[in-house]
């Protein structure tokens, strides 16, 4: 295994109700088993804003405990991993990274696309954006205006206290029905209710986590008193928290994110529970390079993933991507699910290693060690 730990610039700074990233700090991690390889992402942030986790953690939890659980033991299968590193509590950023390069492998393994092997059904997946809080309105509108003629099917802005109602008029002045949907990462507050509930004049397809990081309660209170469906991001950690959600009445939408669930396999769960239940999914982003993006589109082709994700084109971000060609989108707002093994990118190690910063090789003894040193 390897880990490796890359800084990319963002072509822009992208902001939310916690505040701007200029430069993404991503732990790559590469699983190696007879002459099969995979490669997962880690999602944490470099800060512990959205949750708890940073690269900084990650690469502890990786490189202490979760890679000697898995260097130099015969799984099953890939679905296994995620009991293997299940007495971790929390961390599902660090365990996403390391899951999700064991099911890359799996799946080169019997040489099949990422996709499939998950149990995919579509071959091209619908593509949204996420457009971060700007300094004037203009400017947003420039941003919205450029992506809807790109193609994209559905419109996200992040929100929070001050930048809520002016933004939604502006944009509904100019696209009264264009799919549109907000993001608070949690800025409000139930107190908030008279506010929140003048949001259901802009009829938006959701309003993703209003309240508390933590919360079930109070969303549910929140989602009697308002039209619009509330879609829970931050609360929501694993099937089980899904179940609860939809049981309390906190959310009618969930957006999943590999790396807070800790995996495709957890993933996969909350895809049965809630197609079972009728809750619609979509795939949510971390402002991932490459080969996290190749995660979330594999994941994106599951049943339960009715709505156009926040899965872009690569060039959104990043000038130079770690795969290779990037991710594109069609003019149409969406992505061609690839037909080549695993997630079906090619890594860029030229890119991969001017941006790298520090890397670990860790090998079962005797093994030949480093393959992209
Ligand atoms: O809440 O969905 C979020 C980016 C960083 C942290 C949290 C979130 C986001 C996004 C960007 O909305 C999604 C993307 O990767 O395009
Ligand atoms: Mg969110």
């Amino acid at each position: 295994m390897e880990l490796r730990e890359i800084h990319l610039p963002l072509v822009h700074y992208f902001e939310t109700s916690f505040g701007r990233t200029y430069q993404r700090k991503i732990i790559l991690v590469t699983v190696q088993s007879g002459h099969d390889v995979g490669y997962g992402e880690c999602t944490a942030a470099e800060e512990p804003f959205y949750n708890s986790e940073t690269t900084e953690t990650a690469w502890h939890i990786l490189s202490d405990f979760l890679v000697p659980r898995v260097l130099g033991k015969d799984l099953e299968d890939a679905a296994q991993a995620a009991a293997l590193f299940g007495t971790i509590r929390g961390n599902r950023m660090a365990r996403g990274a390391l899951e999700t390069a064991l099911w890359d492998l799996e799946a080169r393994r019997i040489g099949l696309p990422l996709a499939r092997h998950l149990g995919g059904v579509r071959d091209e997946i619908e593509c949204g954006v996420s457009i971060g809080i700007q300094d004037s309105i203009e400017d947003l509108l420039v941003l919205v205006r450029r992506e809807i003629a790109a193609g994209y099917r559905r419109i996200k802005i992040k929100i929070k206290p001050g930048w809520e109602l002016e933004p939604l008029r502006a944009i509904r002045r100019e696209f009264p029905s264009f799919p549109l949907m907000v993001d608070a990462n949690s800025a409000f507050q139930l107190s908030d209710l008279s506010l929140l509930q003048k949001l259901d004049e802009f009829s938006l397809m959701m309003i993703e986590q209003p309240l508390a990081h933590d919360d079930l309660v109070d969303h549910a209170e929140l989602q009697k008193a308002i039209q619009t469906p509330i879609c829970l991001d931050e609360s929501i950690h694993h099937a089980e928290d899904a179940r609860k959600a939809v049981e309390l009445g906190s959310c009618r939408i969930i957006n999943v994110k590999l790396g807070r669930v800790g995996g495709h396999a957890e993933a996969l769960k909350i895809n049965d529970y809630c197609f079972r239940n009728g809750i619609p999914l979509w795939c949510g982003g971390m402002l991932e390079s490459g080969v996290g993006r190749a995660h979330n589109i594999a994941m994106s082709t599951l049943p339960g993933f009715m709505l156009p994700g926040d899965v872009s084109a690569s060039k959104r971000y990043y000038a130079e991507d770690t795969v290779k060609p990037p991710v594109t989108v069609s003019p149409q707002g969406t992505i061609r699910v690839t037909d080549s093994p695993g997630i079906g990118y090619e890594l860029d190690w030229d890119r991969i290693r001017r941006a790298t910063v520090r890397a670990a090789n860790l090998a079962v003894e005797g093994a030949p060690k480093g393959t992209h040193a």
